[in-house]
């Protein structure tokens, strides 16, 4: 048994919805691209000061961003050598939260480390 792909042409009025893998209606079957986007992606920074404990630095990495104790101390001489450094990559609302979490910390433990986020 052998079948056609060929069908005959439908006519569809404008405000009809229109498979959109069927061009033309003339019974081509085509691919349709996934109507998906990858969200955009946030590094968070962590920026140097003279005042913020290294110690400090190195919990809240592994606190915050699970890092382990190698990584975190890594990233802290980074930042403290570089004056800025990644402690991530997130979408918008991660970052974001990692950010205000980072503030917060170092708000209630009187420190003035910094933190901010920026698009990849
Ligand atoms: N420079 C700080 C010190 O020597 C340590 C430090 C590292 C502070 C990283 C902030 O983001 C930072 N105590």
């Amino acid at each position: 048994m052998s079948y056609s792909l060929t069908l005959s042409p439908v006519r569809l009025s404008d405000d009809d919805n229109r498979d959109p893998d069927r061009e033309n209606d003339t019974g081509t079957i085509t691919k349709t691209a996934p109507k998906t986007k990858r969200p955009s992606l946030y590094k968070v920074l962590l920026l140097n000061d003279d005042y913020t404990p290294q110690d400090f630095v190195v919990w809240l990495l592994e606190a915050i961003f699970h890092k382990s104790r190698d990584q975190a101390t890594d990233i802290m001489m980074h930042v403290h050598v570089h004056g800025v450094g990644v402690c991530g990559v997130y979408t918008y609302e991660v970052a974001e939260t990692k950010v205000a979490q980072v503030l917060e910390l170092a708000r209630r433990n009187e420190h003035p480390l910094q933190c901010t986020m920026e698009r990849e």
